[in-house]
């Protein structure tokens, strides 16, 4: 049994927010030590061992595969009446983009297929949010529904994924609520990585429920399978609570396994069964083993990309086809994630919005944060780009490899620091001519008996090792940085109701502290005063969100202001002066 599935670990937290024990050391690791840490962490998604004390449901274990099978032949039976039917996903931040990446591959796949298209997406803050922080629209129930219901106008049967790896988005609970008010038509699916009963059961903003009981109901009707509730423990994040990372993943191979069983069951006439399901989840730990086979090269990516930070460098990532929405989200994720700016890592896609097929189109006008496409990148970027920074492409054998030695050969001329992810297949290779122009190539050539399937499986797959290795790649990036504290993201941003719980428990972890005073350190931050005012205390967290998100390093201060008992001031005079948040913070605490 995992040290975290003991009752006595971190009991007042879900899975999804404990801290996870391999991980403890992770500020003070070099990149191989990194890089192991994070497989270890990995491992636990496919965990095996079912001990009978265990309270947790695995990804393997039976009851979860039965779900999983139970769902595909949902999605079977939309396929078969696409006229009136829809699959419609969602989810917030990164689950919404993961949400996002599914809808629009699939429907790809269907148009191949000369099939219409039933998938539809939905992401808490619209098309911004693909690219861009906006954790705020994720507290509004209201607002999820509402969207929910936009978009299944006139449909008769909705399947509908709700995704919160947390079970905890408002926005998300909402929308099942939703679901589970109108049965006729939907058959809801909650998506996360908690038991229902470590739901979140905080109240919500101008609604009945909490999530938990969203939840509880869900698993009532599943029994009538009415509603399922696809919730595998997959362990603690890497850094505490970073869902964009396991749960992201997890979430990913978990939905590409029961929506493709019901294609193969439609297309193929292969019935939905828990040993095609298994197989399914056993082929994704097998991409799992050989990304992580890679671990020189991938801890070598990782120390380059550190170095790049350190330096005040900046870390690109140049994608074709979908491996390019990949990096584009791991890019945008390091802003709310780490403090980061948006210049220190971003994210490329070759032919920019046009590739993206997402419903708002193209947002390249609405400011740079959205100029994604490589022309974006050579007018803008290539004429200042110096070796401090470090430019990684994303390709597989099946992208136009001309286009990307031209791209090469061109950023080659302004820095060497040029490497490559590059997917190929057994008897198929990219050239040698091409691989050696990087620096660092790490290769994957994938045996083709693991995407034997269809094009699609092996497209889904490349996705998911290049999910690992830039997670990987961007996440060491900020720990060697100094972003990190022991395996907590300390300078977070606190944008909304979950976030702000999440700040006050981090400063009661390492303070010692009462909630109260945590509190009220933290909102003595937010709003840059050393007394709060009537006006402040009594406003909601809504508003204490909406002015945490303009503001820097709100959680270092108030930790540095309740650690030392100075004032705001001292405390913010301080972390200018160690501007590594690791060192600030460790200066400060006793704890070890
Ligand atoms: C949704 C989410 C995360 C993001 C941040 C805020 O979480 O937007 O994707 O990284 O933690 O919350 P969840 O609803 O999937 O748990």
């Amino acid at each position: 049994m995992q040290h975290w599935e003991h009752s006595s670990y971190e009991p007042s937290l879900p899975i999804t927010e404990k801290s996870n024990p391999i991980t403890r050391d992770i500020d003070r690791a070099n990149p191989d030590e990194i890089v192991q840490m994070l497989k270890n962490c990995d491992a636990e998604i496919f965990d095996r061992t079912a001990y009978l004390d265990s309270m947790y449901q695995k990804l393997n274990s039976c009851s979860m595969v039965q779900t999983m099978v139970e769902i595909s032949k949902k999605v079977e039976i939309i396929l078969k009446d696409p006229e009136n039917s829809l699959i419609v996903l969602s989810g917030c931040g990164t689950s919404g983009r993961v949400a996002f990446l599914l809808a629009t591959s699939l429907n790809r796949w269907l148009v191949a297929l000369h099939q219409k298209q039933i998938y539809s997406y939905i992401i808490a803050g619209g098309d911004k949010a693909l690219l861009t922080s906006q954790e705020a629209p994720e507290d509004n129930p209201s607002l999820g529904a509402l969207m929910l219901d936009k978009a299944s106008t006139g449909k008769k049967h909705v399947l509908f994924i709700g995704i919160s790896c947390g079970l905890s988005a408002p926005f998300v609970a909402g929308q099942l609520h939703f679901c589970l008010n109108n049965l006729d038509v939907f058959t809801p699916v909650l998506v996360g990585f908690n038991p229902v009963h470590m739901a979140r059961s905080e109240p919500m903003q101008d609604f009945p429920f909490n999530f938990k009981e969203i939840a509880e109901k869900m698993s009532e009707m599943q029994k009538h399978q009415k509603a399922f509730v696809l919730n595998p423990a997959v362990g603690p994040e890497v850094i505490t609570g970073s869902s964009r990372m396991k749960g992201g993943t997890a979430t990913k191979l978990m939905l590409e396994t029961v929506l493709l069983a019901g294609h193969e069951a439609v297309y193929s006439n292969e019935a939905v069964t828990a040993d095609n399901v298994l197989a399914s989840v056993r082929m994704n730990e097998k991409v799992y083993e050989t990304t992580y086979s890679q671990i020189d090269k991938l801890a070598a990516l990782l120390q380059k990309a550190g170095v790049s930070l350190q330096e005040k460098g900046h870390v690109y990532y140049l994608g074709w086809q979908t491996l390019g929405i990949i990096g584009i989200i791991d890019a945008s994720e390091c802003i709310p994630t780490y403090g980061a700016a948006f210049e220190d890592i971003r994210g490329f896609i070759s032919k920019g919005f046009s590739e993206m097929n997402n419903k708002e189109g193209d947002l390249s006008c609405v400011g740079p944060r959205f100029a994604i496409a490589h022309t974006d990148f050579v007018n803008a970027i290539l004429p200042s780009l110096t070796d401090k920074d470090m430019v990684i492409f994303l390709f597989s054998v099946e992208d136009d490899l001309n286009e990307v030695s031209e791209l090469a050969k061109r950023v080659g001329q302004n820095s060497s620091n040029l490497h490559a992810l590059i997917h190929d297949l057994e008897g198929h290779c990219v050239p040698k001519s091409v691989i050696g122009m990087f620096m660092t190539a790490l290769n994957i050539t994938w045996p083709s008996s693991l995407n034997k399937h269809s094009s699609i499986l092996m497209k889904q797959h490349w996705e998911l090792s290049t999910k690992w290795c830039l997670n990987a790649i961007s996440t060491g990036a900020h720990i060697l940085k100094g972003k990190v504290y022991r395996n907590y993201m300390i300078d977070l941003r606190v944008t909304n109701s979950k976030l702000f719980r999440r700040a006050i428990h981090i400063l009661q972890r390492f303070t010692n502290s009462t909630q109260t005073q945590c509190e009220t350190a933290l909102l003595r931050s937010i709003y840059d005063v050393e007394e709060l005012t009537d006006e402040i205390s009594s406003a909601d967290v809504t508003q204490h969100t909406l002015m945490a998100n303009q503001k820097d390093r709100v959680v270092p201060t108030a930790l540095v202001m309740l650690q030392s008992g100075c004032t705001l001031a001292e405390a913010k005079f301080h972390l200018d002066a160690h501007p590594v948040i690791r060192n600030a913070v460790a200066a400060h605490l006793r704890f070890s």
